[in-house]
């Protein structure tokens, strides 16, 4: 029996990985011959999303045989990607397309390193217009929405069963479900990663925002709650810090009950859960889902390319926008379409059947929140916003000392005291 386990767990990884080469040598051989080459530097490090990219990009070159070809190139994960293009402005180096969060997006506009794509988004009224208004800066579009997700709440169904206890529905009973379980347990079961990702649940349900008079603020009252919160929980006994990997590599460490996380996980948790694992909408307030922050990237095009590399660019975000491009990469991801009508594509449809949790993804979407886009968000959110969540939770600092601290990082970096 457990012979055969590992051998599937093998098989199945070894041909996730042949399937990957193989997307990447198509690719290499359909560029070899294409007249223009465009470049996309993305951040999918592999897994479903990085598998779902290549598998486009290899339909869109077939589709452009002699004309031209995408070429998806990993530069690490998301941050080592925007630190690579922040290098290739110096070097002169960029590519025709990259992936890039809204923050990024400001910087780059900045550098006027960006082409506008009013009037090349084809698909732009078939596009949810949450995102489509995130990628907007002074009435200008700069941004493909592509691989968007939204935190939702994965939770552990034989737990939930084995306790008598139904999906909770509101912060309360969130944390009053986590403490009756954990209790039994003799062990922490809501899971999260000490970061910004995870503090932007508590924030925003807790009415948390972060621009107070056209101000950063990272030290509001509803966000101490919101780290006091986090912190209480781990040492109450019902929240576990993750501070290493991934929460989805770390299942077997323990009893997992519940993690607040990007649906973009769903594929890799799905993978490694041995327990039957379901997905909700976030507990909220007041009978409505909770407030799912948006992550994931848009594409943009840079300026600085050949003209028949943009036009090409174009084309490719054209391509991967498209109703049926969304059906197959949510569904083989779990990244919300961002086309409103990839849900009336049969590929989503039969998925929908056969995974009617999926709906969750999409549902929440509409319940979405975004953290600010400005040009120092990145350095915000994991340098000084993220390190003082570290240090709270790890009992450092209390979560009113980190996040003062943090407040006096954020003003002297916004006056141009500190790089
Ligand atoms: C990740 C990061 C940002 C910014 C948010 C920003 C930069 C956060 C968060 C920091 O595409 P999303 O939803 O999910 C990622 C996807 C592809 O890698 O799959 C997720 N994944 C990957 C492997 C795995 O084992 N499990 C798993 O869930 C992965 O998270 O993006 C969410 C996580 C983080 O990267 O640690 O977006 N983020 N805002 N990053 N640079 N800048 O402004």
């Amino acid at each position: 029996m457990k012979r055969t386990v590992w051998l599937l767990a093998f098989l199945a990884f070894f041909s996730l990985a042949f399937a990957q080469q193989k997307a990447e040598d198509i690719i290499k051989v359909q560029c070899e011959k294409a007249p223009v080459v465009a470049e996309l530097w993305h951040g999918f490090r592999g897994g479903a999303p990085r598998a779902a990219l290549d598998n486009l990009a290899v339909e869109f070159n077939k589709m452009h045989e002699g004309e031209g070809c995408v070429r998806p190139i990993n530069q690490g994960g998301y941050r080592d990607l925007s630190t690579k293009i922040k290098a290739a402005f110096a070097a002169g180096n960029l590519p025709a397309l990259a992936q890039a969060f809204e923050n990024n997006i400001a910087l780059y506009i900045e550098a006027d390193a960006l082409m506008p794509l009013d009037g090349v988004i084809s698909n732009l009224d078939q596009l949810n217009p949450l995102f489509v208004n995130a990628v907007r800066f002074n009435g200008k579009l700069y941004g493909l929405p592509f691989n968007k997700s939204v935190l939702i709440l994965y939770y552990n169904r034989d737990l939930l069963n084995k306790h008598g206890l139904p999906v909770p529905k509101t912060l309360d009973e969130f944390i009053s479900t986590a403490k009756k379980i954990s209790a039994a347990e003799g062990q922490p079961v809501y899971w999260f990663r000490p970061d910004t990702s995870t503090f932007s649940y508590w924030f925003f349900n807790m009415g948390g925002s972060y621009v107070h008079d056209g101000k950063i603020v990272v030290n509001s009252p509803e966000a101490v709650k919101a780290l006091e919160t986090m912190v209480s929980g781990v040492k109450d006994g019902w929240a576990k810090a993750i501070t290493s990997g991934y929460i989805n590599q770390n299942f077997g460490k323990g009893v997992f009950g519940f993690s607040t996380d990007t649906s973009a996980g769903y594929s890799y948790y799905l993978k490694a859960a041995k327990f039957d694992l379901g997905i909700a909408t976030l507990p909220g307030n007041d009978g409505k889902p909770g407030l799912g922050l948006v992550q994931g990237t848009d594409l943009i095009i840079f300026q600085d390319v050949d003209e028949a590399q943009k036009k090409l660019a174009g084309e490719f975000i054209n391509f991967v926008s498209s109703p049926k491009a969304q059906a197959l990469f949510s569904a083989a991801t779990g990244y919300v379409p961002v086309n409103l009508k990839a849900v009336d594509e049969p590929a989503l449809q039969d998925y929908l059947m056969d995974n009617p949790d999926f709906k969750v993804v999409i549902e929440q979407a509409n319940y979405a929140a975004f953290e600010p886009a400005i040009a120092e968000w990145e350095q915000i959110r994991f340098d000084i916003l993220g390190q003082a969540i570290k240090e709270a939770v790890l009992g450092k600092a209390t979560p009113k000392e980190a996040l003062d601290k943090a407040q006096k990082q954020v003003e002297d970096l916004m006056a141009g005291r500190i790089r």
